[in-house]
């Protein structure tokens, strides 16, 4: 893309018209509004800069759908990671790099133009590193450079099997790592970054990672995003409590020195001294509303994190179904069915739920990922187009826009995807979709035979 008009695009959290902007070496070199496009700009109808997806195990694609069949009475989330670790168990490096990249391309068709991998299968199907420690997190980067979607690798650490230094079960050998097998394995990551790809660092969880090995992971990465899944389920909070006395949340926040670097993956069981305590760490609450609805996680409480002015990123996680409007959507749903109301996570200063959510995961998104956002002069030349002549935008409106989109678009609203100034996706398509998903199917086909 060299420049390119739109009829709208989304600056500054609102609509502005007959935008033009102008890219050069992957970012917006100069943006004006109010102008007519020149002879030889693309002509498009909305512009939307594009989301940052904060949570992503790109491997799990592969198993969407797979784990819908109850196996048990108490069929849950433990039993569901049972078969997730049978399924890894089985998964080569270009297995991990053909089923991450179908997962990409439909990010980038979701709406999602950079993705936060929280990597953890490190080792061969024996628990043997690889002669390249980093083999993995090279297959997640081929990933992102196959399909063009930004890349944020977060290298997970994973020692134990539950509180208190549990050992760790056979089906978590891939994962594991002491401290200087992780320092390792982070170089060797970090020399095979590519473009305006960045890393931070992820324990695990405070189930398989101790308090010392947490400090040493934070001496290790000083600056750069800092992700850990904490408080997804019930049984994890009262586990933490008979190690600590505490609950997750409220653990990290008392030893970690939370702070803006942070994401706190789920946060979905928090307590009414946690929520506000949360928010005013500055850290990111890293939702995934459709894993978290699939897994039967639990209710995270947004209304009134919202309320005590709390930053949130919204994550696929799983990727039982990617789309990011979708999330929006069942971040919204999730509180209107505990509450029994409606447009419930409307901003302070818009009423419109679709609105303000967007504002609220671009923000909070780019933050988790360590990186800037916004249609501006100077960010990365991502974007997203929305096509507005679906039925669902007839009429539309400024102000209605945007809650068309999440809750009433469905397929085919989007158009075309840029990422740092290439068109990655058109007419809904990623443009390389074909092989990317051939490649999948015979990965995908060979591991369940
Ligand atoms: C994961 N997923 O790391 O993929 C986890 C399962 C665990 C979610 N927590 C493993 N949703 O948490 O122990
Ligand atoms: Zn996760």
């Amino acid at each position: 893309m060299i420049a390119c008009w739109f009829q709208r695009a989304w600056i500054d959290n609102q609509w502005q018209y007959d935008v033009r902007l102008t890219v050069a070496e992957g970012r917006i070199s100069a943006l004006e509004t109010g102008v007519g496009a020149a002879p030889g700009d693309e002509r498009h109808a909305a512009a939307l800069p594009g989301l940052c997806n904060v949570h992503s195990h790109g491997f799990q694609r592969g198993m969407a759908g797979l784990s819908e069949r109850r196996s048990r009475p108490d069929d849950n989330f433990w039993s569901w990671r049972e078969i997730m670790y049978r399924f890894l168990d089985r998964l080569t490096p270009d297995d991990v790099a053909a089923i991450t990249a179908q997962a990409y391309a439909e990010m980038l068709e979701g709406g999602f133009t950079r993705v936060g991998e929280f990597h953890y299968l490190h080792h061969d199907p024996a628990g043997v590193t690889y002669a390249d420690p980093a083999e993995m997190a090279g297959a997640i980067v081929d990933a992102s450079s196959a399909t063009g979607i930004g890349l944020t690798l977060l290298p997970v650490f994973y020692a134990h099997g539950n509180f208190g230094g549990a050992s760790p079960s056979p089906g978590q050998r891939r994962f594991l790592s002491d401290i200087d097998g992780f320092a390792t394995l982070l170089d060797s990551a970090r020399t095979k970054l590519v473009g305006d790809a960045n890393i931070g660092i992820a324990p695990h969880s405070l189930r398989a990672v101790a308090p010392d090995q947490l400090a040493a992971l934070l001496a290790m990465s000083p600056t750069g995003p800092v992700h850990i899944h904490a408080a997804e389920q019930e049984k994890e909070v009262a586990d933490c409590i008979a190690w600590s006395g505490a609950r997750p949340v409220a653990w990290l926040l008392d030893n970690a020195a939370v702070d803006a670097r942070w994401c706190l993956i789920h946060s979905t069981h928090l307590d009414v001294d946690e929520v506000p305590r949360l928010a005013a760490s500055g850290a990111v609450a890293g939702l995934c509303p459709i894993t978290e609805a699939n897994l039967g996680d639990g209710i995270f409480p947004a209304i009134d994190y919202l309320a005590a002015g709390g930053r949130f990123g919204i994550g696929t996680d799983s990727n039982i179904l990617i789309d990011a409007a979708g999330e929006l959507r069942a971040l919204e749903y999730s509180q209107r069915l505990a509450h029994h109301a409606r447009a419930l996570l409307a901003g302070t200063e818009s009423p419109f739920v679709g609105a303000n959510l967007y504002a609220c995961a671009l923000a909070g998104g780019a933050q988790a990922l360590g990186v800037e956002t916004g249609l501006a002069v100077g960010q990365p030349a991502d974007i997203v187009s929305l096509d507005l002549d679906h039925p669902s935008f007839a009429g539309t409106d400024d102000a209605t826009l945007l809650d068309r989109w999440i809750f009433a678009g469905g397929a085919g609203t989007i158009d075309c995807v840029w990422r740092a100034g290439v068109k990655r996706v058109e007419g809904g398509r990623h443009v390389d979709r074909t092989a990317i998903a051939a490649a999948y199917r015979k990965s995908v086909e060979r591991i369940v035979a």
